[in-house]
């Protein structure tokens, strides 16, 4: 494969642009680029293709890919960034420039969209026969602006102006039916390539079209909306991604969804299966597994049983048997709110078959399990239908020879809490599996300064696909190469600078500490303990003008679900006290505090490398991993964290010397919440009462909303057992404590840019590649190069 842009890259853009390559638009001039790496990969991927359809093949289902951007991950894993950079340059253009011109592909909310898009470069970059399918969501997750500090939501059309990194795939459209609709699937497929190979992998995504265009005789007899009634009923299906990532709205329009990628996919891996090993689909398991990313994709589990037994002839037992060796399930979450449950009324609407043969699993578990000799209560609390709902993650987990949680602590509170019956019973179908971040995007190409250090003390490139080879230099650093460390991150710093300057109209200073917290925005996750902290180290300044405070920069990014008011609330909070702060003469020259608006993969890009501190400060126990975390340590943050989800992992990877922890623990709190009282607390806490108070005493406002009262009452209420549900203020002490011991430690920067050498020579284990090693034991399924 020897790939000339310097040819292909002018005709491509003349081709989109219709004008000659120096007079075409930026985003025209992205387009043909685009277009030239899709020319260059066209012969590997249909061969990659052919190669995996004949053997077993690993099948991702998944409602939600957070890619981010296509074009520089693809030149980057095809070593062809130098050559894309100098063909621009040939009339003029940019790279740099050019690749801002590429909207994000935002097709997920946070965590587990990432991880879906990680894992698919990882299983590129190791050549497995791995296939990802989703929907072609015409709108991504919603764009957010900011009106007086208060989030607005708005629609992100992010293939409307062409994007050449989707592929449809007319001939391999599917139907998909329900009792009151019939549409057609059509996939989209993206390339997916893998570092330093020939293998590229494919992304499907479906997209919802209607069987006729419109309806011809209505709009003959010009009753105009009528004749494109079928058409946007249709459409809807794809329209637009959940903006939640707990709890859903519009459960119908849900249910649909999911189903329709999940009949789609079944239906093409079926119809492969049948082509190549003929019409006895009882080998089916030998040659297919599907990863359920969630229960999102569980309708999976009674969609192939029709296909296998109503179109192809199989029966119940045979039919169940293929089912439960071919699923596997991922649970992403302890909070009860995920794991889904849907009227059997939606059920009845949709599709009968499908409710019916839900009902028959829910039937033969029933007298399974008593015949198992479990008691009648514990079979009415799993079984997969009851109280009027149909239960996706109990379903998940009859019928997966597999499930997994997150991270260490995560699967042991799985198999403990949330799923302890169903471990108590299958405890050989429980496995974790940590979650990790493709070097590639996280490292490699967010931050080439780090990349290039790396390169240089390990003497090769070879940590890019396998990063573990980073901890034999963990001893390597030498004062020479933390000095190098301190200039790169503070090089990242002074980009960040200019990025935030330009974007959010802040000044921020690259000596201060960068201490940032990003991630969905959500009460577990904790971002109002932040901003309590900042909000009283603003009232120490002010009570004392000698304090002496290392100067620092608190960065947020965050979307809260729309229909979610505290988390809105606190966002709310966060641009007023950032204003407070930053408006204040004096302690402004010390402090800022910049909130990041439409928080998405390309941002978390530019910030990552450029922070010192990593918030991970979720109460211990709910955040079933966090990833965000591993990306921040591999470019050399240090973890401010309570041991909480991989914090665990990071902790007993780098040591308790190089990491800062703090608060109640998992297995503590239990026992301090039966004597949490936290009005005690905000009375005998030096400073919290001035900060709660400061919400509703005139010093921030929230324009009338009420949120900043309900924000107050929420933690102090104690009258119900809704008071500080997640313990900000029983570890705000300890937090306080911890983060301002870790600033102060800032100043000794050797001291501080060795322990960032040990988090990024000891985040091997979070790369995504050993996550995905581990996967493929599981799915059991090796390399398949082409070449
Ligand atoms: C997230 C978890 O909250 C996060 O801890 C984890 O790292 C991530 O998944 C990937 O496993 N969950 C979600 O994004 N969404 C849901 C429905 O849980």
């Amino acid at each position: 494969m020897t790939q000339n842009l310097a040819a292909t890259v002018p005709s491509q853009i003349r081709a989109v642009s219709g004008h000659p390559a120096g007079a075409s638009t930026p985003m025209e001039v992205w387009q043909g680029l685009s277009a030239a790496v899709v020319d260059a990969i066209a012969d590997d991927w249909y061969a990659t293709e052919q190669k995996y359809r004949a053997g077993r093949m690993e099948h991702y289902f998944s409602a939600e890919f957070l890619m981010g951007r296509a074009l520089l991950n693809n030149l980057s894993n095809l070593g062809l960034v130098e050559q894309a950079r100098q063909a621009l340059g040939s009339f003029g253009q940019n790279l740099s420039e050019i690749l801002e011109e590429e909207p994000d592909a935002a097709l997920g909310n946070g965590g587990l969209g990432r991880l879906a898009a990680c894992f698919l470069d990882s299983c590129a970059t190791l050549d497995l026969p791995v296939a990802g399918y989703g929907i072609l969501y015409r709108y991504g997750l919603f764009k957010q602006l900011f009106n007086d500090g208060f989030q607005t939501e708005h629609p992100d059309p992010w293939m409307e102006e062409g994007y050449p990194f989707v592929l449809r795939r007319e001939e391999a459209q599917r139907i998909v039916r329900y009792a009151d609709l019939t549409v057609r699937a059509v996939p989209y497929d993206m390339p997916i390539t893998g570092y330093g190979t020939r293998n590229v992998n494919t992304l499907r995504l479906w997209k919802a079209e209607p069987m006729e265009e419109f309806d011809y005789d209505a709009f003959n007899s010009q009753r105009f909306t009528d004749a494109i009634v079928e058409r946007e009923r249709t459409a809807d299906i794809s329209r637009v991604l959940y903006p939640n990532d707990t709890t859903y709205e519009g459960k119908v329009l849900r249910v649909r969804q999911q189903y329709f990628f999940c009949s789609a996919s079944l239906q093409e891996i079926v119809d492969n299966y049948v082509a190549q090993h003929g019409t006895d689909l009882t080998g089916f398991a030998e040659f297919n597994s599907v990863q359920l990313n969630d229960t999102h994709p569980v309708l999976a589990i009674p969609e192939l049983m029709r296909l296998l037994m109503d179109e192809h002839h199989l029966g119940w037992e045979e039919a169940w048997s293929v089912v439960t060796a071919t699923f596997a399930y991922t649970n992403h979450t302890v909070l009860a709110e995920a794991l889904e449950t849907w009227e059997i009324s939606i059920f009845e609407r949709l599709f009968p078959r499908i409710l019916e043969i839900v009902r028959e699993i829910d039937r033969r578990f029933r007298t399974d399990l008593a015949d198992r000799g479990v008691d009648h209560s514990t079979i009415e609390y799993i079984a997969p239908v009851s109280g009027g709902k149909v239960r996706m993650a109990w379903i998940a987990c009859y019928a997966s020879y597999s499930i997994n949680g997150v991270a260490a602590l995560h699967t042991e509170i799985l198999k403990r809490d949330t799923l302890k019956d169903w471990y108590a019973i299958w405890p050989e179908r429980f496995n974790n599996k940590t979650n990790g971040v493709t070097p590639r995007r996280w490292l490699r190409q967010c931050n080439p300064r780090l990349s290039a250090l790396l390169d240089e003390v390990t003497g090769s490139d070879a940590w890019v696909t396998d990063l573990s080879v980073l901890a034999d230099y963990v001893d390597a650093a030498d004062d020479t190469v933390l000095d190098r460390l301190a200039e790169i991150k503070h090089a990242n710093k002074v980009d960040f600078a200019a990025w935030v300057a330009q974007r959010e109209g802040v000044e921020i200073d690259p000596e201060a500490i960068f201490d940032v917290q990003i991630k969905r925005l959500h009460e577990y996750k904790r971002q109002l303990l932040n901003a309590i902290y900042v909000l009283d180290l603003y009232f120490r300044m002010k009570d004392d003008p000698s304090l002496v405070v290392p100067p620092r920069v608190f960065v947020f990014g965050a979307k809260a679900a729309p229909g979610y008011i505290r988390a809105k609330a606190v966002i709310k909070l966060i641009n007023a006290v950032a204003e407070l702060v930053n408006n204040d003469p004096v302690v402004s020259q010390i402090l800022k505090v910049v909130f990041i608006h439409n928080y998405n993969v390309s941002p978390a890009e530019h910030i990552i490398p450029a922070a010192d501190v990593s918030e991970q400060i979720s109460m211990a126990g709910k955040e079933a991993s966090g990833t965000s975390n591993m990306k921040f340590m591999m470019n050399g943050a240090l973890t401010l964290g309570t041991l909480d989800g991989a914090n665990v992992e990071i902790l007993e990877s780098v040591g308790p010397d190089n990491a800062y922890i703090f608060g109640a623990t998992e297995d503590e709190l239990p026992a301090l919440r039966e004597t949490y009282d936290p009005r005690a607390v905000y009375e005998s806490v030096p400073g919290l009462k001035r900060v709660l108070d400061a919400l509703t005493d005139g010093t921030l406002d929230d324009n009338g909303s009420g949120w900043f009262a309900d924000l107050r009452r929420s933690l102090l209420e104690s009258s119900h057992e809704s008071a500080d549900v997640y313990y900000v203020l029983g570890d705000f002490e300890a937090y306080r404590q911890t983060k301002d011991a870790m600033a102060a430690d800032y100043a000794d920067q050797r001291a501080w840019q060795r322990k960032a050498w040990v988090n990024i020579t000891g985040s091997g284990r979070f790369s995504s590649d050993r996550t995905i090693r581990d996967y493929a034991q599981v799915w059991q399924i090796s390399p398949a190069p082409i070449a």
